[in-house]
């Protein structure tokens, strides 16, 4: 067993990945053009990762969902799924559906989940996000409606169906609807590959209390659920996505793409960004959401190690708060990935340049 030692957090496909990303890279720059049918043979052997995205957008979510469906070579999204959390269901599955016909993806549904947290008294982030869950852009209905049936239910049906150990979840919001799926049928695990969760915070501190962030406090019955599931679990905390900030440069290379989708994230950053600015004093502003994607779509980019993580469910300070034994003092057994460090300036490269590729 692992103990104490910083491990990349890179699963072990990662030297090819990384490999993959490299040449692309270097094609790009025309200086490999003769390798461009080995590089063919590669992108035709590496299927698209299979994925279900269960989100509250959140102008974080807005990039993070930005960021992955502009990833056709790399994620296959199978659905978005919502579920209150920065602001209501209604406006949450809005705002997915909006993300859908911005990136002019209509091949991906969306179902609506659940309305509130399991236990809890239901709380927002309206502060953060505004009332209507993202700012900086007009707020619109879509034309393309939501999926008919409940988003617990896709994920039972799903799940169910799909091959050994091949989804991977990723939640960007309160884990409720992930929760409910597994406790209404714990056969579900069946199906998932890994989860990869924006929430929690360890070193950091949290953002909606001293001791929680915002995602497992929204609904920590949720969350433990997830942490007592025994499925491979991926975090990515706030002690990383306060590291990798946006800057003017980074958000100008946004708008500097040229298109709307460039134009779309610039906005919604530039209006998201000055709250955390001033609320945690830092130089720019943490993007959580989309960071988890870019850790799906670039492991090797992160760094983490194996811990185990607890979710403290009791009502007092430390409510809703990761209880993370980094130090494996606890000897209670390792459960979840949690990463710490990023690149930053490779992560908005990489979010630039996917960008680039959407409308
Ligand atoms: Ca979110």
């Amino acid at each position: 067993m692992k103990k104490n030692k910083l491990e990349n957090a890179a699963p072990a496909q990662s030297p090819r990945r990384h490999f993959l990303a490299q040449s692309g890279a270097l094609l790009t720059g025309g200086l490999l053009m003769g390798a461009l049918p080995m590089q063919a043979a590669f992108a035709a052997a590496a299927k698209p990762l299979p994925l279900i995205i269960d989100t509250d957008p959140g102008a974080d979510d807005v990039i993070a969902l930005l960021l992955a469906l502009s990833a056709r070579d790399k994620l296959d999204v199978r659905a978005l799924t919502t579920v209150a959390g920065n602001v209501q269901l209604n406006k949450t599955s809005r705002n997915a559906r909006m993300v859908r016909e911005w990136a002019n993806r209509p091949d991906v549904p969306v179902y609506a989940g659940s309305p509130r947290p399991m236990l809890r008294t239901p709380i927002y982030a309206a502060e953060v996000h505004g009332a209507e869950g993202v700012t900086g852009v007009q707020v619109f209905e879509p034309k393309q409606p939501l999926a008919k049936g409940h988003a617990v239910q896709y994920l039972i049906e799903t799940l169910l169906a799909a091959p050994p150990q091949s989804m991977t979840v990723v939640t960007l919001g309160p884990q409720t609807n992930l929760a409910m799926a597994l406790i209404e049928n714990p056969g579900i695990r069946q199906g998932i590959k890994e989860v990869v969760m924006m929430g929690g915070a360890h070193f950091n501190g949290g953002n909606i209390t001293p001791a929680a962030e915002f995602n497992v406090f929204a609904d920590p019955h949720a969350s433990d659920v997830v942490f007592k599931s025994s499925l491979p679990i991926t975090v990515i905390p706030l002690d990383v996505t306060h590291k990798m900030l946006t800057s003017p440069e980074r958000i100008a290379g946004l708008r500097n793409i040229g298109n709307k989708a460039g134009k779309t994230a610039a906005d919604i950053l530039d209006a998201y960004v000055a709250h955390d600015i001033k609320q945690y004093g830092l130089p720019g502003g943490p993007v959580h959401d989309a960071t988890t994607i870019g850790y799906l779509l670039r492991p090797e980019m992160f760094k983490g190690r194996m811990v185990n993580v607890e979710v403290d469910t009791r009502e007092g300070p430390t409510f809703g708060a990761t209880v993370v034994d980094y130090y494996h003092s606890s000897k209670r057994p390792e459960n979840a990935r949690w990463i710490t460090d990023g690149d930053t300036q490779g992560f908005f490269d990489l979010l630039t340049a996917q960008l680039a590729k959407l409308p």
